[in-house]
């Protein structure tokens, strides 16, 4: 009948359209998660990634770095040109002589200069006053070790001075400041073992440069790194008319490797208010057959910070008789004696701050 055909007809073609419908519901479900199970796919393989590259950095990592160099590496701008991720071991070593050192500088005090100001300009200074090139693999990790109290305004002058030099000479370095705390009478020599001992604590340095806080190299090719023999860097100061004051001088700033400074048990530590312990130094080193390298009389030109002697650093009455018996006193009192107590470390923008009690006389 053409009634119910035409009934037929209408029931089929709903239905119809119900499977068309029910099938492409199905196409559209299995469409969406196919293209979920992708996603996670991808995320799963780039975790791995990810996962990997750590383990195998994590693994280096505990082999061969120290937390300094970790935070160093973590903290590390991107190279320019280069990579982020390239890992510090493919960089090719600096040249002997770096290609950034332009020579003699203009060196002077009578502009006061700002720690806000000295932070802008050394933007690649990494917190604690470390540094290392970004494009090459520095010849030597050297921790810069300043006595220090009561010279703020000298340690501005030498950040500001100092920080530019040391980068362009591409060195790999940190900036430690030994505050003795309270106000015994000051001892140099027994600062400068604290910074010794407290630097390697951070970082595996193998160069250690001892500066007064109030000299400044006029010169950046007199590279503040370790030499074949100790150096001696700061040889011609403005206030002895640009020369030594007498051959055995190892005073201001000087430098030693990390073999270098133990062959001679390190520094006295009983050398209480000013002068003598540098002559101490030296007849330590004379003794272990030791010569002192210097740079040329150019070269190795440097500025004073003028200033009166300090409040508890008056000269010593007892240095004459320990210097003349150095050779009997260095291998019971140096570093094979230090003891100390530090008070606090401060990570500042510019250098690390490491206060410390080291007693009396
Ligand atoms: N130092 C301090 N605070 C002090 C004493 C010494 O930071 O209270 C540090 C500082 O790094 C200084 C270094 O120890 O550069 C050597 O001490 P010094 O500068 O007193 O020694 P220097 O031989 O001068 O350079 C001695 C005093 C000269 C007085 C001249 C008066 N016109
Ligand atoms: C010597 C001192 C050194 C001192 C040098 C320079 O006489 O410690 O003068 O001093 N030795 C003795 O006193 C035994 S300066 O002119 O820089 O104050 O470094």
């Amino acid at each position: 009948m053409p009634g119910d055909s035409a009934v037929n007809f209408s029931l089929l073609h709903r239905t119809c359209k119900l499977v068309v419908l029910l099938c492409l519901l199905h196409i559209s479900v299995t469409v969406f998660f196919y293209v979920r199970s992708l996603d996670l796919r991808f995320a799963f393989v780039q975790n791995q990634q990810s996962h990997h590259h750590n383990v195998t950095a994590a693994t280096f990592t505990s082999r061969t770095e120290s937390k300094v160099e970790q935070e160093v590496r973590q903290q590390e701008q991107p190279r320019p040109g280069g990579k982020e991720e390239e890992p510090q071991k493919k960089l090719e070593k600096c040249p002997e002589t770096s290609p950034l050192l332009v020579g003699p500088l203009r060196v002077e005090f009578n502009i006061p200069v700002s720690l806000q100001q000295i932070k802008k300009d050394n933007l690649r200074v990494q917190p604690g006053g470390r540094f290392r090139p970004a494009d090459c693999e520095a010849l030597q990790k050297v921790a810069i070790i300043i006595p220090f109290r009561k010279r703020d305004e000298h340690l501005k002058f030498w950040l500001y001075y100092l920080h530019p030099i040391l980068q362009r000479q591409q060195l790999d370095y940190g900036v430690y400041v030994i505050n003795q705390d309270g106000d015994e009478i000051f001892n140099r020599a027994k600062l400068l073992n604290v910074g010794y001992t407290e630097a390697l604590k951070e970082y595996d340095y193998n160069c250690f440069v001892f500066s007064d806080v109030d000299l400044i190299p006029m010169d950046d090719r007199n590279t503040y790194r370790c030499f074949s023999q100790p150096r001696h860097l700061s040889v011609s100061m403005d206030k002895f008319g640009f020369r030594l004051p007498y051959n055995q001088y190892f005073g201001g700033v000087s430098s030693m490797s990390k073999e270098q400074y133990l062959k001679i048990n390190g520094f006295p530590n009983n050398y209480w208010g000013w002068g003598g312990e540098d002559d101490d130094i030296y007849n330590r080193l004379a003794s272990k057959g030791m010569s002192i390298s210097r740079p040329s009389g150019d070269v190795g030109k440097c500025r004073m910070i003028r200033h009166d002697r300090d409040r508890q650093n008056e000269p010593n009455p007892q240095r004459f008789d320990r210097i003349a018996h150095t050779r009997e006193t260095m291998n019971k009192d140096g570093i094979n004696s230090l003891s100390y107590r530090v008070v606090s470390v401060d990570k500042l923008d510019l250098f690390t701050k490491i206060t410390v009690d080291v007693g009396r006389p």
